[in-house]
């Protein structure tokens, strides 16, 4: 065998092995909300070489990569089989998207890229990319995977060949291995973001929704939706009601999205999401919570104000700088949730709170009041309690 291959593969594997087994520790956050970790979790150099190299030396003398990955981002989240499994969502060089599996045995490190990608099958209309996995573990047995499919828009001007239209995409699987491909979610609007809420709404599948004029603007889509369907395998929205709105001057005030399907805990449902503004810099994508009714989980009893999670440091910069996304979450029996979240569409990020923690936030942090004056009279009241308490307590 070649020199110049032996040493270019023991550089390869030892860097791989290296990087994949890193262990990752918490950082001191200051706001007490959740923990953020040093590492990135996922990287497009945390994809396997078996899937970038042509590993015969007859073929590729020179061991270069064949197959440039270029990012790993937006992952869905389950616990399977005592192990924490990302469906992240891989960008090749070629922009393309498609969804491969990791596995780690704590949640935080050690996430190792089974050795093949998702086969997502196509259906009559093929997709041109697919992204944006939000895996449910649904109370009919099946674990549902939504995603977002993006197709050609054939109604462009001649010459326009980035106009685009995004439809919700249905797979579901009862071993992660094997997936069933369903009709996409048939809707009037486009949708993205559109993710399945666990448990059966009087009878019926609930799903949240991003109804959307255009394939980036949400326009008059108010907010995320709500939407019940009769059936999984061909599902229809004819009627949506907006449970989270929009507001004028907030941090989601040009679009927002469910993120992973919502933790059920004793207080009401848990819902992590993304909201969007824009800014001379582009948009500015940022991570909030909300919370909803258990006896209905499209009717709103949360909303703190302001967002939850905003990129930092090296979370900054990435091929869609200033952005933070989440589809995935888990939440352990012993009440630890696992948050992982992409910046800048290029890595994933892992980032661990509680339930206690994360309802706490949402029931107890104040609201958006929507203009500056409300902003400072919610400060009034917290410094006019805090200087009582401290008083008191002298
Ligand atoms: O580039 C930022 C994000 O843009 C889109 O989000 P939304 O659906 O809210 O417009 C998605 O393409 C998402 O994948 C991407 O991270």
């Amino acid at each position: 065998m070649d020199d110049l291959y032996t040493k270019r593969w023991a550089v390869i594997a030892a860097a791989y092995e290296k990087l994949v087994i890193l262990k990752n520790e918490p950082l001191q956050d200051s706001n007490g909300w959740f923990e953020r970790y040093k590492n990135p979790a996922l990287t497009a150099a945390h994809t396997p070489p078996l899937w970038r190299y042509d590993l015969d030396p007859e073929t590729n003398p020179f061991l270069m990569e064949r197959i440039g990955m270029n990012g790993v981002m937006n992952a869905g989240a389950i616990k399977w089989n005592g192990k924490y499994l990302l469906m992240a969502r891989v960008e090749g060089v070629d922009r393309k998207s498609f969804f491969a599996i990791a596995e780690s045995p704590n949640g935080i490190d050690n996430f190792r890229f089974w050795d093949y990608p998702v086969l997502i099958p196509e259906n009559d209309d093929p997709a041109t990319n697919v992204y944006d996995m939000r895996l449910t573990h649904h109370e009919d047995g099946w674990i549902y995977g939504l995603f977002c499919v993006e197709r050609f828009d054939d109604t462009a001007e001649p010459g326009d060949l980035s106009k685009a239209k995004a439809a919700a995409g249905v797979v579901r699987t009862k071993d992660m291995v094997n997936w069933e491909r369903l009709p996409d979610v048939e809707s009037k609007s486009q949708q993205r973001n559109v993710v399945l809420h666990p448990e059966f709404v009087d009878g019926k599948y609930a799903l949240y929704t991003r109804p959307q004029d255009g394939f980036i603007n949400a326009g008059s889509g108010l907010g995320i939706g709500w939407a019940l369907v009769d059936d999984m395998t061909k599902a229809v929205i004819t009627e949506e009601k907006i449970v989270d709105r929009r507001f004028y001057h907030t941090i989601k005030e040009l679009k927002n999205g469910e993120g992973p399907a919502p933790i059920k805990t004793p207080k009401g449902w848990l819902h992590l999401a993304h909201g969007v503004r824009a800014c001379a810099a582009g948009l500015r994508y940022v991570l909030y919570l909300y919370m909803t009714s258990l006896e209905d989980p499209s009717v709103l009893i949360a909303s703190p104000g302001g967002y939850f999670m905003a990129p930092e440091g090296e979370e900054r910069v990435g091929d869609v700088s200033n952005v933070l996304f989440s589809n995935g979450w888990i939440a352990d029996d012993d009440g630890t949730v696992f948050i992982y979240y992409a910046s800048c569409d290029t890595r994933m990020h892992v980032a661990t709170s509680t339930v206690d923690r994360l309802v706490d936030y949402c029931l107890r942090t104040p609201e958006d009041g929507l203009f500056s004056f409300a902003s400072v009279q919610t400060l009034y009241a917290q410094i006019d309690k805090n200087l009582q308490f401290l008083n008191k307590s002298k």
